[in-house]
């Protein structure tokens, strides 16, 4: 992860009505909250002016008023919902430690507190749009705007589109392809479940592997995250040999770095194009739409 200056706010007192027994809900009790949040005090350090930085004591009346407005029976859920509600308000926090502590929680045991601590961050994502079927820019058109439509996700940038002919071998009709960035709260697969739920909506079939669809959606990167499941593997494990992920990716990003080979999106773009021309890949012809 890369560094960020941190602003601490620590333990917050908050008498509020989260728990899992009908009489916490009722009576209420003592929540003390500490944050820290992740963002970049330089500016403000500079120009020594408070709009340059994320003001501690807003940032504590909203988590008061938060935890206030809202009841929970798990801390975890009053955690998870008040680390989300944070970071969609103030935009200057790239991430936040959130931890609460339940001083007076029912266990009839002498403790100190019992507490959630957790750790939320905006992520950065890119994915590859493909669709060979049907109307194919307004099915991409489509996925653009449902990605833009969660508060917790944001479309950041959209490269052109571009029509490419047929890779791996199935005969079908040409694909139109594009990638954008994404700034997310999503974890990698809650976002692959996200973009298999917007591939559904576009009527897509999961018929033939590599087969023609209206709407493809697939995860390039994520952050510098390498990771690997059953139904997901991040880097996407063929970006590095399609000229159709690379081009538009190079558009709007071409100095990210692959987290496993090393190489930017440009440099591996150009290589696929070299390997093209000389004979070792299919060429993929293309023309510009939109
Ligand atoms: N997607 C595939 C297989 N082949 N070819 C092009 N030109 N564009 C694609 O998006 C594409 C493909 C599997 O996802
Ligand atoms: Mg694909
Ligand atoms: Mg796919």
């Amino acid at each position: 992860m890369r560094t960020y200056d941190e602003i601490h706010i620590e333990n917050l007192q908050i008498f509020a009505n989260h728990g899992v027994f009908p009489e916490e809900t009722a009576l209420g009790q003592k929540f003390i909250v500490s944050a820290v949040l992740y963002t970049e005090t330089r500016e403000a350090g500079k120009t020594d002016a408070l709009e340059d930085s994320t003001h501690y004591g807003e940032v504590s009346q909203f988590i008061t008023g938060f935890l206030q407005k809202n009841t929970y029976k798990l801390i975890e859920a009053a955690a998870e919902h008040t680390a989300e509600a944070v970071l969609l308000a103030y935009p200057m926090v790239e991430g936040i430690d959130l931890e609460i502590k339940k001083p007076w929680a029912p266990v009839k045991l002498p403790l100190d507190y019992v507490s959630v601590k957790i750790s939320r961050f905006w992520h950065r994502a890119y994915i590859a749009l493909g669709s060979n079927m049907g109307d194919k820019k307004a099915y991409l058109d489509m996925a653009v705007s449902r990605l833009n439509q969660r508060d917790d996700t944001q479309v950041v940038k959209v490269s052109d589109y571009i029509v490419t002919a047929p890779y791996g071998g199935v005969a079908q009709d040409d694909f139109l392809n594009g990638a954008l960035e994404l700034r997310t709260l999503l974890e990698p697969e809650e976002l692959l479940e996200m973009l298999h739920s917007i591939e559904a909506d576009a009527d897509r079939k999961r018929e033939i592997r590599w087969g023609p669809r209206t709407l493809d959606l697939d995860i390039l990167l994520y952050d510098d995250l390498v990771y690997g499941s059953e139904d997901l593997i991040i880097p996407h494990i063929e970006m590095h040999k399609r000229d159709f992920v690379l081009r538009p990716l190079a558009q709007i990003a071409p100095w990210v770095r692959h987290p496993v080979f090393g190489k930017t999106v440009t440099e591996m773009a150009e290589e696929v194009s070299e390997a093209e021309s000389t004979g070792t890949m299919k060429t993929v012809e293309t023309v510009k739409e939109k």
